[in-house]
């Protein structure tokens, strides 16, 4: 008799244990997901409702040693371009006519403009302003 029940108690401990693995599977796909939300939300505040690594791998800068890379970027109007910070130290990219600012950007951040009008768009970095660019947006 004890046999039994202590059997029965081991099969229900694996049983609700599977049930709880799963389960905490599916909320940890469900963190992955929301990990993206404040992501969104950051840079809907900075009026870029897109995001995407489509979208990073065209127009990026990388901004390396204190040097943005490439210097002169040209793009399309309505395109976006994106910053990523490969240094130790924060970078920005502060447009000249403070049009566009991506603000600070830690080590491996990115930052982000999606640029509506044509024009010739130079910058900096706010940190350190002898660090420039150029977006030109046809
Ligand atoms: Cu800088």
């Amino acid at each position: 008799m004890n046999n039994k029940i202590i059997i029965g108690g081991i099969i229900a401990v694996v049983v609700i244990g599977g049930v709880l693995f799963f389960l905490n599977k599916g909320s940890s796909t469900q963190t992955s997901m929301q990990q993206h939300m404040p992501s969104q939300a950051q840079t809907q505040t900075q009026a870029n409702p897109t995001t995407g690594s489509t979208a990073m791998a065209k127009n990026a800068v990388t901004i390396q040693n204190y040097t943005f890379s490439p210097a002169t970027l040209t793009v399309k109007v309505g395109e976006k371009v994106t910053w990523t910070n490969q240094d130790s130290v924060g970078h920005s990219a502060t447009a000249d006519d403070n049009s566009f600012d991506t603000g600070v950007i830690a080590q491996g951040k990115s930052g982000s403009n999606t640029f509506t009008k044509a024009g010739t768009y130079t910058y900096h970095c706010s940190v350190h302003p002898m660090m420039k660019g150029t977006i030109i947006v046809q």
